[in-house]
């Protein structure tokens, strides 16, 4: 008989997010199921806090087994802005608006990261980071991805952004795909004691 894989839930309001991580998942042969949950945002400057927070919660309103995750992208000429609060400069400002912040800057350097944090109910959360080094375009290029995609070269690449590559491609490299394969290989190797790993 076929054994079953190991499922969990992703809670993420983010279809863009779920469908990369349920990639890397499906890589562990884990099971990444989409659990459309609106995570509630402390006010912190730490992503990890932010993730942890939102896991412990999930997992408690769910009582399921859960990851949630929060990511950011940071400009070094804006000393880390817009960082976690991507999301909501994402919706306000819009790219346009960093794309404007940054017209005569010179030092474009700027890096995603994220973390995600895994928690079964009535646990504590433990959590793991990502992070993607790259600069910020001088114009918005590409349709693929979501959020800030289309302003992010990532370094060592070929000069495309994230939006001009496919899901694969992007996940070679990204945040995200570095901080769930982290989750992943923990959560398969937790029985022989392997503990959480940040970067
Ligand atoms: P959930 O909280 O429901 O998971 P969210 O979109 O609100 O979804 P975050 O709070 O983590 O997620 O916000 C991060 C924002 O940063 C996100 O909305 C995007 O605008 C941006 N972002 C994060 N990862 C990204 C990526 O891989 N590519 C482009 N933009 C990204």
């Amino acid at each position: 008989m076929k054994e079953a894989k190991p499922r969990v839930y992703f809670a993420t309001k983010n279809r863009g997010k779920f469908l990369e991580a349920a990639r890397v998942a499906d890589s562990f042969k884990i099971s990444l199921k989409h659990l459309k949950f609106e995570k509630q945002e402390i006010q912190a400057w730490n992503l990890t806090e932010i993730a942890s927070h939102a896991a412990f919660q999930a997992a408690k309103v769910t009582n399921k087994n859960v990851v949630a995750e929060d990511a950011g992208f940071f400009v070094r000429a804006l000393n880390g802005f817009p960082g976690p609060y991507s999301s909501y400069v994402f919706k306000t400002l819009g790219l346009e608006g960093i794309l404007r912040l940054m017209r005569n800057v010179g030092n474009r350097e700027a890096y995603f990261q994220a973390a995600v944090a895994y928690c079964k109910p009535s646990h504590r959360p433990v959590c793991f980071t990502g992070i993607v080094k790259g600069r910020v375009a001088r114009h918005k290029r590409g349709t693929q991805g979501f959020g800030y995609d289309p302003i992010f070269i990532p370094s060592g690449g070929d000069e495309r952004t994230f939006a001009e590559m496919g899901t694969d491609e992007k996940n070679l490299n990204s945040h995200r795909a570095k901080a769930f394969a982290r989750f992943c290989r923990w959560f398969l190797g937790r029985s022989h004691g392997v503990s959480s790993e940040t970067s």
